[in-house]
């Protein structure tokens, strides 16, 4: 049965009966599974007055109890878990087992961050005046706006909201129009945890709309976004004009490096999961294995043969490798990147087509694919966002490294090797926010911080771990003179305590 759901602003589901509405799909099966609101200005507009209206109380809150909101959040989406598991892989086709782990990382991220209530450290530093304190402490920056991408619709919402919450910051959430219902059921968790009227709103719609209105209210302090780079460039040069913070996360080229010593049975577990696992539509997805040239036969022959035996179905049902791409817009962008790397040459190794009738007939499958491809080539060089593997050749450890870096994204990296020198030299020389050792470039934990270098985005924010505050919060400098007279910084020369 179709559902028809609303927005959520001030503490309460919407459904406003003058909105367009619009539907979101099941990718496996065509099937429509809800409908929702096509947000207008005015519903932004009501959506940032709330929140600024909350925004005082929710500040003054303290932020361990802030954090025990939190812990509420998580303790409602472990016990809604599967529910929400299954609408992931209703609405965007990954595989059930990784529907549930976008669920899991939302569990884990809110109760990370619950913790940081009890932390947000500020430091106490001395003063080279006597009788006079020094400190910073975190200030929250107001209402701020939250755009979500569809590949990770539970796991993205969380990170961000779950910072912004906790530093003291109501949201604004605009969710892709591809996956609003696992949005809807997310909000929902937030609803029952009981935060109070105006803390949490969500408005779905489109993103000239919905997304540029909230970037560009004037009442909204910081804008954390996560989708394509060309969407990302224009939300940075809107949040500059507004001079507010911006956190960005714009996706990747990530590559593998496979130096002649690999273990190759690891390496393969590893670059499996890493190209096909949510049918390669993760920013951290594998997109390039650059492969030591010793090694590139036995690489070669072990990927085509395993890429050959992925069974693509069904994302719901056990012993499916692969689900459905997301969208019709996903499946023509992936087909035209397989037909530019025939045009230009590339050696299709494996798949290479969409995949039509039966369980596929209403759906948009397409075939894992491998090329072998040349460095300068577009399939080695652009985002592709789905189940294409590029096989690149290299000489010796420099090549490969210079290989890697030669792309303008710069999210996710990898190494295969046994050998410490290149384990260590690769941390160094490889230019990306994330390196891995004898695992794929996906698997980030919610402690750690998240983000990028290049096009991926602006180095200045990195989402969870311990820097997730900073995209919502600001350092004030706070200095206590206890000596009862007037001491000047810089001027007075006579600095013993008491003199
Ligand atoms: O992204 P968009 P789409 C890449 C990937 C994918 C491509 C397109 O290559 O194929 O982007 O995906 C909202 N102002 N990534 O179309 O359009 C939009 O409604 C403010 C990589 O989904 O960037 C949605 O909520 N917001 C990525 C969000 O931005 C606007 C994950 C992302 O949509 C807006 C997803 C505007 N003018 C896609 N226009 C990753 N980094 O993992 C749209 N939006």
């Amino acid at each position: 049965m179709t559902q028809e759901a609303g927005l959520y602003i001030g503490g309460k589901w919407t459904n406003p009966r003058d909105r367009k509405r619009f539907e979101t799909t099941n990718p496996a099966t065509g099937q429509v599974l809800a409908t929702f609101p096509m947000g207008t200005a005015e519903d932004v507009n009501a959506a940032v007055k709330a929140a600024k209206g909350a925004f005082e109380k929710w500040r003054k809150t303290p932020a361990p109890r802030r954090g025990e909101l939190l812990l509420e959040v998580a303790r409602i989406l472990k016990e809604r878990k599967e529910d929400i598991a299954r609408t992931v892989t209703m609405e965007m086709g990954k595989i059930l087992a990784e529907g549930r782990g976008d669920v899991q990382e939302a569990i884990d991220f809110f109760q990370y961050a619950a913790g940081e209530g009890r932390r947000m450290f500020g430091e106490t530093v001395p003063s080279e005046l006597p009788n006079k304190a020094c400190l910073t402490i975190r200030m929250p920056v107001g209402p701020v706006g939250l755009i979500t991408p569809w590949n990770f619709p539970v796991a993205i919402p969380a990170w961000k909201s779950g910072a912004a919450l906790i530093a003291g910051c109501p949201i604004v959430f605009k969710p892709s129009s591809l996956t609003p219902l696992c949005a809807a059921k997310f909000v929902d968790a937030l609803d029952a945890a009981g935060f109070p009227p105006g803390v949490v709103n969500m408005v779905t719609g489109s993103g000239s709309v919905v997304g540029d209105g909230i970037v560009q209210h004037p009442g909204i302090r910081a804008v954390s976004f996560t989708g394509g780079v060309d969407t990302g460039r224009h939300v940075y040069e809107s949040a500059a004009r507004k001079m507010i913070k911006v956190g960005l996360e714009l996706g990747g080229k990530n590559a593998i490096i496979a130096m002649d010593d690999a273990d190759l049975d690891l390496l393969m577990d590893g670059v499996m999961f890493g190209a096909f696992g949510t049918a390669g539509q993760r920013c951290t997805a594998t997109s390039r294995l650059i492969v030591h040239q010793k090694m590139y036969d036995a690489v070669v022959d072990e990927l085509v043969a395993r890429t050959e035996k992925l069974r693509v179905g069904d994302p719901l049902e056990d012993g499916t490798d692969m689900g459905p791409v997301a969208s019709p817009d996903q499946e023509r962008k992936v087909l035209e990147y397989i037909e530019v790397g025939r045009k230009e040459g590339d050696t299709l190794l494996a798949g290479g087509a969409k995949l039509k009738g039966g369980v596929y007939g209403k759906g948009h499958f397409i075939q894992p694919t491998v090329f072998a491809v040349d460095p300068r080539k577009r399939l080695a060089q652009e985002e592709i966002f789905g189940p294409v593997l590029s096989v690149l050749r290299a000489k010796d450890y420099e090549d490969a490294v210079a290989i890697a870096n030669d792309v303008k994204y710069g999210l996710s990296s990898s190494i295969y090797t046994n050998d410490l020198r290149w384990a260590f030299r690769a941390m160094q020389d490889l230019e990306a926010g994330i390196t891995y050792v004898n695992a794929p470039t996906i698997g980030a934990e919610v402690q750690l911080p998240f983000g990028g270098t290049k096009e991926t985005g602006p180095t200045d924010t990195r989402e969870a771990g311990s820097t997730a505050l900073d995209e919502f919060t600001y350092w004030k400098t706070v200095y206590v003179d206890y000596s009862g007279r007037l001491q000047r910084a810089q001027i007075d020369t006579a600095r013993l305590a008491g003199g």
